[in-house]
């Protein structure tokens, strides 16, 4: 492994298709329900984008007893060198983490289970070159934390617990990381100070969907609703893809959960 990739070099991604029942998936609000055709469009893009950006896409088919199946960031974390097994916090998601691991077993040659009972959804890690950041949150309990934070010390990386503004769903709901050095984030999360060996940039009042934002090699794909992100993150020098996210917006998801990205070596 060369030491000297970024963290959001990928060349390999697995997704789901999204199942019919997608319309019943979780939600903390009053949002109605987004349309099967409207995800399935919003998907297919998605797709498209990573393969633009050099990406290998392995597509699993929908899984209809699991309505937030598609969000396949949050069954299970992946690296390099192996996959990692995690258990969502969610009951009606508990299932997903069987449902992807024979994918993962073929696909990885070290596959390590979340060992003890805590719980913790993938969307609450981000990986960045000086750790990776676990959040506390109402789907991440400590015991999960830690329990990931053994795993994560095994593989001979660094893991760091941290919190979770209340009331956000994950620790990405609210961040992104832009480069080797920088992350997009709310000012609620920014406040907290976790992320002071960052340079932050700070997503616009009223556009905090757009903190989950996604940079796969020289891209950087953002949610095309927010303008005033889009112009700040363009004025910036990324190089922007923007992506429809209205209908995974109304069950509470952005553009990392709907992938498992990784660098696969001797490819
Ligand atoms: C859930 O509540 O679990 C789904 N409706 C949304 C999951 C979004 N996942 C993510 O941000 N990693």
């Amino acid at each position: 492994m060369s030491s000297s990739r970024s963290v959001y070099h990928f060349n390999s991604a697995i997704v789901r298709e999204p199942s019919r029942s997608v319309v019943d998936g979780l939600r903390a609000g009053e949002h109605a329900s987004p349309t099967y055709e409207g995800v399935k469009m919003e998907h297919d893009g998605y797709i498209t984008a990573i393969r633009e950006a050099g990406v290998e896409v392995t597509i699993l088919p929908a899984l209809e007893a699991f309505p937030d199946s598609i969000f396949v960031e949050d069954p299970a974390l992946v690296f390099t060198e192996s996959a990692i097994l995690l258990r969502p916090g969610a009951a009606s998601r508990a299932g997903e983490a069987a449902a992807i691991a024979p994918t993962l077993r073929d696909m990885f040659d070290k596959v390590l289970d979340l060992p003890g009972h805590g719980y913790v959804d993938g969307g609450d890690v981000l990986n960045t070159p000086k750790s990776v950041m676990i959040g506390l949150s109402a789907r991440t309990d400590k015991a999960g934390a830690e329990a990931l934070a053994g795993c994560i010390d095994k593989l001979g990386r660094k893991a760091e617990l941290v919190a979770t503004p209340e009331g956000v769903l994950h620790f990405k709901t609210d961040c992104s990381l832009l480069d080797d050095e920088t992350v997009l984030s709310t000012a609620r999360l920014a406040r907290s100070g976790v992320f002071k060996d960052f340079k932050q940039i700070i997503i616009p009042e009223g556009e905090e969907p757009a903190a989950n934002a996604l940079r796969v090699n020289d891209v950087l794909m953002v949610p095309s609703d927010y303008p005033r992100t889009l112009e700040m993150l363009d004025k910036l020098g990324y190089g922007i893809v923007p992506m429809k996210t209205a209908e995974i917006g109304r069950i509470d998801a952005g553009l990392s959960c709907l992938s498992l990205r990784w660098y696969r070596n001797g490819q």
